[in-house]
């Protein structure tokens, strides 16, 4: 059974879906805790756009198409990629992209960034929401 988290988030006040940073275990050595802290950064829609270390240099900076599917590149704008290297998860409006799914977890509801029409957008869900439950729909 685990006992010792592998990451924590501290949650801004202003927004429901502001991180202000996140604590994690990198080196996956429970002895030194959550070693690695990360500050988010994030435009006026609350996408994250950039990850910022203890001493203020950029890490890793974050691209989105129409549609919240991330591009990473380094702090220098440099070796793009699908993928997060720090293993960020809050990216898009500053929802949760499930690495198992490819799906953005928003709050009780989930979104595809993948597909090339946005369930967002569309209103669609790939799950019923609260009121649609309580209706008995
Ligand atoms: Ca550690």
């Amino acid at each position: 059974m685990a006992t010792a988290a592998k990451v924590q988030w501290l949650w801004d006040i202003r927004y429901i879906d502001a991180p202000v940073l996140r604590w994690r275990d990198a080196d996956s050595n429970s002895e030194n805790g959550l070693e690695e802290t990360l500050y988010y950064c994030n435009d006026a829609n609350m996408n994250v756009t950039a990850l910022v270390n203890t001493s203020g240099a950029v890490m890793e900076r974050v691209v989105y198409d129409p549609y919240g599917k991330p591009r990473f590149y380094d702090g220098s704008w440099a070796n793009p990629s699908d993928t997060s290297v720090y293993a960020n998860e809050i990216l898009y409006c500053g929802y949760r992209l499930d690495p198992e799914t490819g799906m953005y977890q928003v709050r009780h509801r989930e979104s595809d960034s993948r597909l090339r029409y946005s369930l967002l957008l569309l209103g669609m869900w790939r799950s019923a929401s609260i009121s649609r439950m309580r209706r008995g729909r």
